[in-house]
């Protein structure tokens, strides 16, 4: 069977949730990065049962997912977390969650994956047009929301979506961008494809919070 690290999962609403179910039916198996801060509930909701009846697949069986890595996508190496975030409760609880932490555990762990699903995006100014986006909100939201492998987008990246500010836009240009250059780069050096797909309305968190 496959191996799939899918990032971008803290409940059962969005994308991340629903990708690793039909991964995990195809005979996947799956492990999670969860954002640092939303951890401990997602793993005190998925040990107390909350998720059970939507971690059921369709042979009748619970998705299993052999492991929850803590995760922030924004920092790199632990050099590059700021101060107040490092000394914040509730990533001083969490060890070894930025980005090349969390691979090189996932390879001492497992070896190697076969899928990257990259479902996370962070635009705290999403609500926020374009014209009126800080340029905190707008680095933010770009360093959160475009990445590699496969990922989910957004039409806004390339025609004129209100309501999708904050930089949120840009970010979904800068992932389709990346998207083509990784696929060539990855594809001819790894043989690795990279892909996004263009998703349609999903009621998750993240989309709550566009009031889309
Ligand atoms: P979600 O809240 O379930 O997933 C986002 C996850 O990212 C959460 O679990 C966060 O904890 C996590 N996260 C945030 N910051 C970080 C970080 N620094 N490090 C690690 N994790 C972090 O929401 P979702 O399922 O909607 O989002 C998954 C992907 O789908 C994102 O890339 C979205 O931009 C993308 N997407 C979603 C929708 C949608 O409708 N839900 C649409 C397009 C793309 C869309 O907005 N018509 C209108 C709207 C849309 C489509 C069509």
């Amino acid at each position: 069977g496959k191996r799939a690290f899918i990032a971008g999962i803290a409940d059962d609403n969005g994308y991340g949730w629903a990708i690793a179910k039909s991964l995990a039916a195809a005979g996947a198996e799956i492990l999670i990065g969860t954002w640092v801060p939303a951890l401990n509930i997602f793993e005190t909701n998925l040990r107390r049962g909350k998720f059970d009846e939507s971690r059921t697949l369709p042979d009748g069986s619970l998705m299993e997912i052999t492991k929850v890595y803590p995760l922030d996508a924004v920092y790199d190496n632990p050099e590059d977390v700021p101060e107040d975030v490092k000394m914040n409760k509730r990533y001083a609880g969490s060890s070894n969650w930025t980005v090349r932490e969390v691979a090189e555990s996932v390879k001492q762990d497992f070896g190697s994956i076969d899928i990257l699903v990259h479902s996370l995006a962070n635009g705290p100014e999403v609500s926020k047009p374009l014209l009126e986006t800080s340029r905190n909100g707008y680095l933010a939201a770009i360093s959160a929301s475009s990445g590699a492998s496969i990922s989910l987008t957004y039409i806004a990246s390339e025609r004129i979506i209100p309501g999708y500010g904050g930089g949120m836009s840009s970010a979904k240009a800068a992932l389709e961008s990346d998207t083509q250059v990784l696929a060539f780069e990855a594809g001819r050096k790894h043989k690795i494809r990279v892909n996004t797909i263009s998703a349609g309305p999903l009621g998750s968190r993240a989309a709550k919070a566009i009031g889309f």
